[in-house]
């Protein structure tokens, strides 16, 4: 026999010896558990919550209000998707000549800062034209992920209809939220 193999024999015949299989099950597990419970230990994250902090004063000042219906910044469009059907030869709350409402819609709750009030707004999509191009608008407040589609405004609300072509978005105040 190799003197090598000879050795390697030795090596496995002692280790077979000074172990058993209930020993080796029992480290096997006590590994596993360790790495199962290594990413609850808690860690320091100062560091990463400070680089946040920085990154956070470089963002753009906090959205201002606007009344001009026409801007993405009007306090109706807290939860839209879509581009404004004011600027698209209809208005904020109707379609453009040509297309129709869609028969489903997204709802939001916008604050009107010249009443201080809290409103309920539909966002229905214009439908059966093609797409308006015109002051594409997303802000979306509240919004969830698409994994949570009924939270997600990023969706043709024309589905329902019979021209699923999507055109603009108008905003439609439904009534004042209670507080
Ligand atoms: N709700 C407007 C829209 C239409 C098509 C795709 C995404 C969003």
């Amino acid at each position: 026999m190799h003197p090598l193999d000879r050795l390697f024999e030795k090596s496995s015949r002692s280790l077979a010896q000074r172990t058993s299989r209930r020993s080796f099950v029992a480290v096997l597990g006590q590994v596993l558990t360790g790495t199962l419970l290594l990413p609850l230990l808690p860690i320091d994250r100062v560091n990463r919550a400070e680089a946040a902090a920085a990154a956070g004063a470089a963002l753009p000042p906090p959205h201002q209000p606007s009344d001009d219906p026409q801007s993405c910044d009007y306090w109706k469009y807290c939860a839209i998707d879509g581009f404004l059907c004011s600027c698209c030869g209809g208005s904020a709350h109707s379609c453009p000549p040509g297309s129709s409402a869609s028969v489903i819609a997204w709802i939001g709750t916008c604050h009107n800062p010249s009443d201080g009030r809290d409103y309920i707004v539909s966002y229905n999509d214009c439908c059966g034209k093609s797409s308006c191009g015109n002051c594409a608008c997303n802000r979306n407040e509240r919004e969830k992920p698409l994994y949570r589609l009924s939270r997600n405004n990023d969706f043709n609300w024309c589905a329902a209809n019979n021209d699923s072509n999507y055109h603009c978005t108008v905003s439609v105040i439904l009534g004042a939220a209670e507080q």
